[in-house]
């Protein structure tokens, strides 16, 4: 039919009477669906962390850990308010963990990392062992693992929660189950995975203290082992011009991301250092560990200080400058696109 006036009358006519069996034309939308590179649902946003930590701890006033099971803000991309979600895919969320406070014991299908913004010796438990923790170490709850978190110091804990949430939304997978009682028996002594984990060793196979998960045996990664690591990288190795001095967190068992769907890693860039542009598929969410500097995301500048968080977009051109020693930690859902054939990445 030739293009024209009386066709485009036509069609209109046909997805109007189409449109109440729920049928729609692809060759509308076709361009907006198959396109040459990703338009992202979201948008880059910075968060203070000080006035949002305010928030946080007035909420601290008004509602108990055991009360709202989990006392936590979540950091809502700005163009997916009421979705619970930073990036597309991922959640994140500011928990606090008041002295005395249980957050009761449950699981769920979700996958979830810790990274301790302030306070030390409160803990997370999986499956009844404790990680205690210290500012910027990371801790796993893989899922379907059973946790509760407690705090018997006598100051304030808060840590960064991040979740897939939105993954397994999307996929309509979403369980969870409260455990009966409030907090899961111990069942090994703090710390005794990361002891035996977290070294580049394993007990012997088929031994009593091989009674982790085998597929993801190691959930507590410190700051101090790894600062320690970045420090000597940082002294010694090649610096990448599009990343800086950049670590990533494996999972022991297979040298794989962290857990299924999450992959996390930190990085430094010395004083001065500024890095070339790089675009990733995979959005990132960012906290400052240490020093000031400046993310330019697409063209536009953003200033960096210690516990600030910054969400970017997958394919969002990302230049990284420090004025001070930059320490970042991030984590994104890069394990997930790998896995699923569609991870990417182009430098400048
Ligand atoms: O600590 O288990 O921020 O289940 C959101 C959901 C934390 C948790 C969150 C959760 C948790």
């Amino acid at each position: 039919m030739e293009p024209g006036e009386a066709q485009q009358a036509a069609l209109r006519a046909l997805y109007a009477e189409m449109d109440p069996a729920h049928l729609a034309p692809l060759w509308e939308s076709l361009s907006q669906l198959v396109r040459p590179v990703p338009a992202p649902g979201m948008v880059a946003h910075r968060w203070e962390y000080a006035p949002t930590r305010d928030y946080l701890m007035r909420a601290g006033d008004l509602i108990s850990a055991e009360q709202a099971e989990r006392r936590v803000l979540i950091l809502e991309n700005p163009v997916l308010r009421g979705t619970a979600a930073i990036t597309t895919s991922l959640y994140a969320g500011l928990q606090l963990i008041l002295p005395g406070e249980i957050a009761p014991c449950h699981r769920h299908s979700q996958c979830a990392l810790r990274f301790v913004m302030e306070g030390e010796g409160a803990y997370t438990s999986v499956d009844g062992e404790k990680a205690v923790m210290r500012p910027f170490d990371l801790v796993l709850t893989p899922n379907w693992q059973w946790h509760d978190h407690g705090n018997d110091t006598d100051h304030p804990m808060i840590w960064l929660d991040g979740l897939d949430i939105p993954i397994v939304r999307l996929f309509d997978t979403t369980f969870a189950e409260h455990y009966d009682g409030k907090v899961h028996p111990e069942t090994a002594p703090a710390g005794v995975s990361q002891a035996v984990y977290g070294r580049n060793l394993r007990p012997l196979d088929g031994s009593v203290a091989a009674r982790r998960p085998a597929e993801r045996p190691l959930f507590h990664y410190p700051y101090a082992d790894w600062r320690d690591a970045l420090g000597r990288m940082a002294a010694m190795a090649q610096i990448d011009p599009h990343v800086g001095h950049a670590l990533e967190f494996l999972n022991p068992a297979d040298g794989g991301p962290i857990m299924p769907t999450i992959s996390a890693h930190v990085r430094l860039l010395p004083a001065g250092f500024q890095t070339l542009a790089r675009r990733s598929s995979d959005a990132m969410v960012f906290v400052v560990v240490e020093g000031e500097g400046t993310i330019c995301i697409d063209g536009v500048d953003m200033p960096l200080a210690p516990r600030d968080l910054v969400a970017v977009p997958s394919w969002a051109k990302v230049e990284l400058q420090a004025s001070s020693e930059l320490v970042l930690f991030a984590y994104s859902d890069k394990a997930a696109q790998q896995k699923l054939g569609l991870y990417r990445e182009k430098c400048e």
